[in-house]
């Protein structure tokens, strides 16, 4: 089965952003303690309950109230997972273009990048993208696609509903390469 990893600090707008892709209210749920979801989560998309690929939900980085340990134990958990996974058909790294890159990103983008040599896509969604005026918009992106070696980039708000379609497409091409032509502008949890 495909498999689209979201990644990104905590509080980025993740949850929030597989909950408007997928239509759903509470697919992914917004957690009351920051930083501390401790799973991988992975929500299943398709028509009619026939699972055609799927959402992975992993644990935000970067929220300082969690203890050191755990924090090094996730960042193990989440590099082997991104290493690792045979069926990973993209990584979507989400990003506070109000903050860009952070330590964190780096060390994510360092982990991924020979992958994405190696052909896996790579999508950075500024989120959030409300906040900034057209101008600052703009500056985002141009920025962050120096910075995305080779990914693609994206401006996104789930307020403003802004990129949605364009997000979703993109995702649903990478998930069925060889159905890229028939366009389907929304993902359906199944
Ligand atoms: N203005 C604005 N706020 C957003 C947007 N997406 C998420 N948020 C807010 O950002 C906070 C963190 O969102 P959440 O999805 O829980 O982030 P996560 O920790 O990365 O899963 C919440 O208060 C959301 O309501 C957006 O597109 N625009
Ligand atoms: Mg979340």
């Amino acid at each position: 089965m495909p498999e689209i990893a979201f990644v990104g600090r905590s509080n980025s707008g993740k949850s929030t952003c597989i909950n408007t892709l997928t239509q759903q209210k509470q697919l992914a749920f917004a957690s009351k303690k920051p930083g501390r979801t401790q799973h991988i989560n992975l929500f299943t998309l398709g028509k009619q309950g026939v699972t055609d690929a799927v959402l992975a939900d992993l644990p935000g980085y970067g929220y300082a109230a969690v203890p050191q340990m755990d924090k090094i134990r996730w960042q193990q958990v989440m590099a082997n997972y991104l290493v690792t996974r045979t069926h990973l058909s993209a990584i979507v790294l989400m990003c506070d273009p109000r903050h860009g890159l952070t330590g964190l990103d780096e060390s994510l983008l360092e982990v991924i990048r020979p992958r994405v040599q190696d052909g896996l896509q790579f999508l950075v969604v500024l989120t959030k993208a409300d906040k900034l005026n057209r101008a600052e918009q703009t500056r985002a992106l141009s920025i962050m696609r120096l910075q995305a070696g080779g990914g693609q980039v994206r401006l996104f708000s789930a307020t403003q509903r802004q990129g949605v379609d364009d997000v979703s497409v993109l995702l649903w091409q990478w998930a069925h390469p060889a159905g890229a032509l028939a366009v389907r502008p929304c993902l359906n949890a199944a």
